[in-house]
């Protein structure tokens, strides 16, 4: 069962005044991920949005330790720490690898796919708002079919989203798993499982972001809720091959209420352009990935 919000720990490691959008779901999902890790951590992140969080040296409002790599290589430098401390003996810190979803379905795949063959040991967060979104909202390869984005003004995105959290999975790594920032209790017990675990752990973290999906900034919990009430987005996790499903997403499962991907659709200005094929085409992949992960947690 997913913690609840009054059983989290009190110390925080995100203060208040980050430079991230009104209504951004990353500084939510950042403050629960470094609750379950604790002031152990190292993080390792590229050019994104989480780079903005993190702020302007020398100020920053993060309390544990940040390398800052360049835009392909955010798993190659979590190996380079992770070898560090192994040879150093300081087994006790949690290595983070954490980069948005242009700095991983495209350009940070190569390295994260090496390191993870090698099963390193450490936490990749790929945080996916769909988008390159600090720079302005251009097309990745994790947007998905419909969606406006400035480098796909008048037509939109033809093509559906990558699916990423196959293809690592395809990686056998010790533990993965999908999360959203609208559901702490969730995020939080993925990541203090994970913790416990040592080898490659990959989390798929969804976080809707306003700026770039054109909803107001007061919807991003909700957002980020409809996408698992819709299946858009399907809470799970995968140890040795074995599938369970979590939290919501295990709740509609048993009683058959998901809602249809239309209801998530039409509250962002994103989708304002998609065909109504586009729409059907939308929904009936989402149905199809919703009846193989249930048919795999053995629903
Ligand atoms: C090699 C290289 N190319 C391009 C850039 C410019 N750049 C910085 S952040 C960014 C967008 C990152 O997108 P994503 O990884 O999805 O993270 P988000 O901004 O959405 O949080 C781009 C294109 C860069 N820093 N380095
Ligand atoms: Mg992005």
């Amino acid at each position: 069962m997913a913690t609840a919000i009054l059983d989290l720990p009190e110390q925080e490691f995100v203060m208040p005044g980050t430079r991230t959008c009104a209504g951004c779901g990353l500084p939510i999902a950042y403050r629960y991920i470094l609750k379950a890790l604790g002031p152990k951590t190292i993080v390792t992140l590229p050019a994104c949005c989480l780079t903005i969080l993190h702020g302007i040296y020398p100020k920053t409002p993060i309390a544990v330790n940040a390398v800052n790599n360049t835009f392909a290589s955010t798993a190659a430098s979590a190996s380079g720490l992770a070898a560090g401390l192994k040879a150093t003996g300081q087994d006790d810190y949690t290595v983070l690898a954490m980069a948005g979803d242009g700095g991983t379905f495209d350009m940070g795949i190569q390295a994260l796919s090496g390191a993870a063959e090698r099963e390193t040991n450490f936490i990749y967060v790929c945080y996916d708002n769909e988008a390159y979104m600090n720079t302005g909202v251009q097309r990745s390869s994790a947007t998905p079919t419909g969606a406006f984005t400035t480098t796909t003004p008048v037509i939109p995105k033809e093509q559906p989203k990558k699916d990423f959290i196959q293809i690592m999975e395809a990686h056998h790594p010790a533990y993965l798993a999908t999360t959203c920032s609208s559901y702490p209790g969730d995020l939080y017990n993925k990541f203090v499982k994970a913790k416990s675990i040592k080898g490659t752990r990959f989390v798929h973290l969804a976080i809707p972001c306003p700026a770039g999906w054109l909803f107001p900034t007061k919807d991003t919990i909700k957002i980020g809720r409809l996408a698992v009430e819709t299946g858009v987005v399907v809470l799970y996790e995968v140890e040795n091959g074995v599938l369970q499903l979590t939290g919501k997403t295990l709740s509609l499962a048993r009683s058959g209420r998901r809602r249809p991907v239309e209801e998530y659709l039409k509250l962002q200005g994103r989708f304002k352009k998609i065909l109504p094929e586009q729409m059907e085409s939308f929904q009936q992949q989402i149905d199809l990935r919703w009846e193989q992960l249930l048919g795999r947690a053995g629903f």
